[in-house]
């Protein structure tokens, strides 16, 4: 492969047609093309990470064989390459989710470390003994354990917005909630344990009437329906790269700038500093400030060839071809009897947990990869909402826009085999 040319990436691709058929589309993920076990891969697993394009694999290739140096510190040409592109892919990932500025955009190694910068960052300075920080009940624990340990440390309360048994906030007495202790409302803009889609514009509105900024958790919104942080009135909006065609590694925390200006730095080190004296320390501007030390370069830039991949698919396209998927997904767990679905949101994406009377969820998820369906089965690092359903877990089948009809058969087929061993 010769280097000193253009990049064959996604811009350099013969022009593909944005609406090609969804079977041309799941072609382009070569690991999807495999046999698990003797039979064709039928991925289910979306919700905890998703696949990646050949695109986003050659963007990848591209950068470790053409471009790879470290960013912001040198003058020779590899060094502008990486710097170029990496700077490119936070101009990429701005666009994507409609963000005013791509300096509001840090890159962090995803959404646990978005929130737990957050926690540092924001409640370090703005967080007192006596304060109020409002969790839901939906939370996955990356947006519940940060905030338990800010509480214990400054000596301030969480609260919880309750949920029904649909799996739907109950915002009834929200405002009440929203006193003058109040300091941060944190919660996830789709639940990775029941699907439900949050209504995250009434949340804001409701939140600002009061002066209190929210914090939305968009790993499971992000890379299935289109996310615009400014009309969803966000303060932060953290996400990860892995669920949404990207690499492990990765992940955005976009905040308003003001909040960005007054927050304290999450990690101390090079590139988050204009000067260093042993007098002190003065900090670099954002994005810089809040990314201390070599960042994940090719994680970045291959998150920017996600983010480049999904939109020429079209986020309001593939939101559509979920919801198809989720329907029938459903009607057919449904028609087959004995599985007890969880989440039941009137607004929900597509992830469908269910068990069986009588089989252990982690049971169903084997015999499942047994037949080459690869499913989640547990508490999803959502043990309270567990709690608060009455069961210890559950089977997950989360899906993603390259999903198909054969894959919603081969679950269906598989839970039929589940019955059968267990004879219920
Ligand atoms: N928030 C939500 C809503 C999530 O679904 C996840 C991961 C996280 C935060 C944490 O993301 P990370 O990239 O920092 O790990 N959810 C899942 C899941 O549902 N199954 O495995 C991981």
């Amino acid at each position: 492969m010769r280097h000193d040319m253009e990049l064959p990436t996604s811009e350099k691709r013969p022009v593909r047609s944005s609406d090609r058929s969804w079977e041309e589309i799941r072609k382009e993920f070569p690991i999807l093309q495999q046999t698990i076990r003797e039979h064709p891969l039928a991925y289910l697993d979306n919700a905890a990470s998703s696949q990646m394009p050949q695109d986003v694999i050659d963007r990848l290739v591209w950068y470790h064989s053409g471009e790879h140096s470290n960013v912001h510190r040198g003058v020779h040409t590899l060094s502008q390459r990486a710097t170029n592109a990496y700077d490119q892919a936070r101009e990429k990932v701005a666009s994507f989710i409609n963000a005013p500025s791509s300096k509001e955009c840090i890159f962090t190694s995803g959404t646990t470390e978005g929130i737990n910068l957050v926690a540092h960052g924001y409640g370090r300075p703005f967080v007192d003994e006596g304060d109020t920080i409002v969790v839901s009940a939906l939370e996955h624990h990356s947006n519940i354990v940060p905030w338990q340990i800010l509480c214990e440390e400054k000596g301030a309360n969480l609260e919880v917005i309750p949920m029904n048994d649909a799996g739907e906030l109950i915002l009834d007495d929200f405002d009440e909630m929203l006193d003058s202790s109040v300091k941060l409302v944190c919660v996830n803009h789709v639940s990775n344990a029941l699907g439900t889609i949050n209504p995250i514009k009434e949340i804001t509105d409701r939140a600002h009437k009061k002066e209190i900024p929210v914090l939305v958790d968009g790993a499971q919104a992000v890379p299935h329906m289109p996310v615009n942080v400014q009309a969803l009135g966000a303060d932060f909006y953290v996400f990860s790269g892995h669920k949404m065609c990207g690499p492990t590694g990765i992940g955005v925390l976009w905040a308003k700038r003001r909040w960005l200006e007054e927050m304290q730095p999450f990690q101390g080190g090079g590139d988050m500093i204009l000067s260093v004296t042993w007098e002190g320390t003065t900090y670099n501007d954002i994005p810089f400030k809040f990314e201390a030390g070599t960042p994940s370069i090719a994680a970045a830039i291959g998150l920017g060839a996600a983010a480049d991949y999904l939109d020429h698919i079209g986020m309001s396209r593939i939101a559509e071809r979920e919801a198809e998927l989720l329907t029938r997904t459903t009607e057919r767990l449904k028609a087959l009897g004995g599985i007890r679905c969880f989440g039941t949101a009137s607004e929900k994406a597509g992830v469908v947990s269910f068990d069986i009377d009588g089989v252990h969820p982690h049971d169903i998820g084997t015999i499942l990869d047994n037949e080459g369906v690869a499913i989640r089965a547990g508490h999803h690092c959502a043990q309270p909402v567990m709690d608060r359903l009455g069961i210890p877990a559950t089977a997950r089948a989360s899906l993603a826009f390259y999903n198909n009809e054969a894959d919603i058969d081969r679950l269906v087929a598989g839970l039929y085999s589940v019955k059968e061993i267990f004879g219920v």
